[in-house]
């Protein structure tokens, strides 16, 4: 058991962690692995010990004794994975909903707010903060940490970054509606919260960012959102994580978390030369 803990929590297969629900997600998988490997561990040491202590011995080929029935055994070997399974199932459960899971995916603030965006892509004369934000703040998607707490209190958070990203068979496309800037890589500043409005153009996609911990279906018809906070600077892959077609393996992209004022300098520079 001690040997079970150590492996699951000092061993790291994951990758940096890089965004402010990752330490949330991480825990939950060490708790995992650690169960894990003493399942694992504990079977291994009662197979071998098996395989040694019950060997056939030297010239005896009759049937072992008939064994049959044992009740304390039973009730321990039903017992012990019932209670396991019950609790990686609540914590797991408890994780999923505070990532925003259990909201359904299309619900009516989304509904109506990708019409709105709809309307504001038509017709540039409606400014993009028509859409209720207010209302969209209860939940949110991937939305681990402060930044998601405070916005659910009230926004007392730095405003979100709203970024539109178009899937298609074989890239994703982000757009800035603040700036109305384009890009084929996905730009974000340290420490402030951003949210994804994601649609696809052909099939089903996902955006999965694994440093993020992050990984959302992009749907065709349906505005899937996505909410994120990065919390280390770099240069992280956004994967494909759904079979979309036979370039499947080669619809990846970046994603860059700059400091603040690096932020603002490449907002800057990429800005269309028409607005100033
Ligand atoms: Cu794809």
């Amino acid at each position: 058991m001690g040997t079970g803990l150590l492996v699951g929590t000092r061993v790291n297969l994951l990758p940096v962690e890089a965004s402010s629900n990752a330490s949330t997600y991480d825990s939950l998988f060490k708790v995992l692995f650690s169960i894990g490997t003493m399942l694992f561990l504990g079977i291994l040491i009662v197979v071998v010990y098996s395989l040694v202590r019950f060997r056939r011995p030297v010239g005896d080929s009759g049937d072992g004794p008939a064994i049959e029935g044992n009740l304390p055994l039973e009730i321990v070997w039903t017992a012990i994975p019932a209670v396991v399974i019950l609790f990686v199932g609540i914590y797991s459960y408890d994780i999923y909903e505070r990532m925003g899971g259990m909201a359904p995916l299309m619900d009516h603030t989304t509904m109506h707010e990708a019409a709105m965006h709809e309307a504001a892509m038509h017709h540039s004369a409606m400014p993009a903060s028509a859409a209720p934000d207010s209302q969209a703040g209860e939940r949110i998607w991937g939305g681990i940490g402060p930044a998601a707490a405070a916005d659910r209190n009230g926004g007392a958070a730095a405003a979100s970054l709203p970024v539109d990203v178009t899937a298609m068979q074989f890239a994703f496309i982000f757009h800035y509606p603040e700036g109305d800037i384009t890009s084929g890589e996905l730009h974000v500043p340290l420490g402030q919260p951003v949210e994804l409005r994601m649609q696809a153009r052909d099939v089903i996609h996902a955006f999965w960012v694994p440093q993020f911990r992050l990984k959302q279906d992009v749907i065709p018809g349906q505005t899937t959102r996505l909410s994120f906070t990065a919390t280390r600077a770099g240069t992280y892959p956004i994967v494909c994580a759904e079979l979309c077609g036979a370039y499947h393996g080669g619809m990846r992209s970046n994603v860059v978390v700059h400091e603040p004022e690096a932020f603002e300098a490449w907002r800057l520079q990429n800005a269309p030369a028409t607005t100033t």
